[in-house]
């Protein structure tokens, strides 16, 4: 198995604007990664329908979520970019781990309490097996990484166990258990108006992420109105291990200055938030409107987006046949 040691695959949902929270906990370490790794990186839009999309709003996200990863500084040249439903794989796949994962399994998935919140009867059935297919995006390659943010982590144990019970239940070494890499400071990005709620695309407050969409004034607005509390910065990040939106704004800062939340602590030691923030609205307008403006101008370039991801995909069902291929054959599906 040595051609695949040093495969990633990783994706984003095109459920509405990139968040701050997708580029620090994902696309910005894939960036990094993309050198050392063969990549795939997948805009999952059978993800996304686990909840209601509307239609035309998919295709305009799928293109920005892939001009989002392009404008961050993925090369489509070196990596594989492309939209999950171009590969009917995923979701063939996907299909035979609903049959190898268990329902216990599925039921301690916190992402899906989350999402169905209390009206779990109404949740779609795709939310609920959602990490079946996502463990059949990864193991479809046989990825042996995945950088993703904390979130997901939980997520990825499933894939692991899913693996080693499909290589146990048919005697055969066949799927790789994946590694997660969570990298940087900000490995879970929260929300700017709860510091206890992850940073989402789908919160319905504007105020709470930052969209790599937003202008640069719109930015500095979303800064300076960013909850924190009355006590100055501390000056380890241990000390305001109770102050979870402060504690969120100095994680944001040290990963988008390549620095670590201890430096950022020394350097704003016993101040209050007002310098800090206007220098926190600076910086990410220094590093998102470059990425920002490039993200609009390919957004526009349709035929271009529709030209990567076709490439991509066609390099993706390339990749996934022969390996879905064994698949078949190890299940004992009559291949003519
Ligand atoms: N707040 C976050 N902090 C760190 N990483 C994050 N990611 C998402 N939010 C944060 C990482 O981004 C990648 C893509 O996530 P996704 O779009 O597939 O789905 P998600 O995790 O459910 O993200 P959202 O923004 O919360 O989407 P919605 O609102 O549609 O559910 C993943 O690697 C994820 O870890």
């Amino acid at each position: 198995m040595t051609e695949f040691k040093q495969r990633i695959f990783s994706g984003v949902q095109p459920t509405g604007n990139l968040t701050l929270g997708n580029y620090l906990g994902a696309i910005r370490n894939w960036v990094a990664l993309q050198k050392k790794y063969e990549s795939i990186f997948c805009v999952v839009d059978l993800h996304a329908i686990t909840v209601w999309q509307d239609p035309a709003a998919l295709r305009e996200a799928t293109r920005e979520v892939a001009a989002g990863m392009i404008a961050s500084g993925i090369d489509p040249r070196e990596c594989i970019i492309f939209n999950q439903s171009q590969v009917p794989g995923h979701a063939e796949l996907a299909w035979i781990f609903n049959c190898v994962a268990r329902m216990g399994w599925l039921n301690r998935m916190t992402q899906f309490k989350d999402k169905a919140g209390k009206n779990k009867e109404r949740a779609s059935v795709g939310l609920y097996v959602y990490p079946d297919l996502m463990a059949a995006d990864i193991l479809l390659y046989k990825a042996t990484h995945v950088p993703v943010g904390e979130d997901q982590k939980q997520h990825l144990e499933l894939a692991r166990d899913i693996a080693q019970k499909f290589n146990s239940d048919y005697g055969v070494d066949f799927f790789p258990v994946v590694e997660p890499l969570i990298l940087g400071e900000a490995k879970r990005v929260m929300s700017l108006r709860d510091g206890t709620a992850k940073m989402s695309k789908s919160d319905p407050s504007e105020n709470s992420r930052i969209n790599l969409t937003d202008d640069r004034d719109t930015i500095a607005k979303k800064i300076r109105k960013a909850r924190t509390d009355s006590a100055p910065i501390a000056g380890t990040i241990e000390e305001m291990a109770d102050r979870p939106e402060a504690r969120n704004l100095i994680n944001i800062f040290a990963a988008l200055s390549d620095q670590t939340a201890g430096d950022i602590c020394v350097r704003y030691d016993g101040q209050g938030f007002a310098a800090f923030k206007k220098d926190l609205a600076e910086l990410s307008v220094s590093v998102l409107g470059p990425i920002t403006e490039e993200m609009k101008r390919l957004t526009d370039e349709k035929t271009y987006i529709d030209q990567i991801l076709k490439s991509g995909s066609e390099k993706a069902r390339a990749l996934s046949a022969p390996i879905l291929k064994e698949v078949h054959n190890i299940v004992g599906f009559l291949q003519s």
